[in-house]
């Protein structure tokens, strides 16, 4: 079995892409299982087969300690570790080709605090690729878009796990807008010219270097997906299977 995991800002479009990816992976013959770790969330788009929220109940954390909803994810992100070892047994019982597991939609309280990385270590020893979604929203303008680049290699860093990125809500995006964004992937040095014409000397001399010092790592696996049209699923499952073939 190989776990497939969506990392995102939130709102970025992870749960839906769990819900319409694993039905196209179904269409396509493959066996599919559906993992939440989100215990915020209060509807989802696909019936998980696991889901946090059996163990944990976001208003309850809520209520007893006296907290907001962000105060209470954070609590509950401890929680989760203490039910890991459930968790992990659940996840031992699936025999899928492709376990899909979507995360908080709060990311930075997943991926930047130590238990999230914990998390994904310890919840599994299948092989496991991270989504990194990225809105196609922080693609349009190119300080959002080398921000958004950032933020990927951050999750990378944090994670250290094979890592595909994806822009997500391509359908958002007109041709000229996507094209341009190829023109950035396919050749990164036209990124960083066009950085230089930033009006801000502090970000064109900064995001110069961001670009210089990512570009290699980051725009190397990147894919434009939307799950209203299904457009660059294909492609997604490509990169997967590569992974997966090689690693
Ligand atoms: N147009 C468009 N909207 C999308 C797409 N994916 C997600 N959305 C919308 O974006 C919003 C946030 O999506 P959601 O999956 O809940 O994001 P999450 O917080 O990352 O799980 C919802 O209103 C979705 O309907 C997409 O591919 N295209
Ligand atoms: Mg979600």
């Amino acid at each position: 079995m190989n776990m497939i995991m969506l990392v995102g800002t939130a709102g970025s479009g992870k749960s839906t892409l769990a819900a319409a990816f694993s039905e196209w992976l179904k269409d396509h013959d493959k066996s599919i299982g559906l993992v939440n770790l989100d215990p915020g969330v209060r509807w989802l788009p696909y019936s998980p087969d696991i889901d946090v929220r059996d163990y944990i109940d976001l208003e309850k954390i809520m209520m007893k300690y006296e907290l907001g909803p962000n105060g209470a994810l954070i609590a509950s992100m401890d929680m989760m570790v203490e039910y890991l070892p459930q968790i992990r047994g659940e996840i031992a019982e699936m025999n899928y080709e492709y376990l899909i597991v979507d995360t908080p939609g709060q990311m930075e309280i997943f991926a930047f605090r130590s238990t999230g990385p914990y998390i994904t270590s310890n919840i599994t020893e299948e092989k496991m690729i991270i989504l990194c979604l990225i809105d196609a929203i922080f693609t349009k303008q190119l300080s959002n878009f080398v921000s958004a680049l950032l933020l990927a290699t951050s999750v990378q860093y944090r994670f250290l796990k094979p890592q595909i990125n994806v822009i997500s809500k391509s359908d958002m995006l007109s041709l000229n807008e996507k094209r341009r964004i190829e023109k950035w992937i396919e050749n990164p040095e036209i990124l960083e010219i066009e950085v230089t014409v930033e009006p801000y000397v502090m970000r064109r001399e900064l995001g110069r270097k961001i670009i210089h010092a990512i570009k290699d790592e980051i725009l190397s696996d990147i894919v434009f997906t939307s799950s209203t049209t299904y457009e660059g699923f294909d492609e997604l499952y490509a990169l997967v299977e590569r992974i997966v073939a090689e690693t």
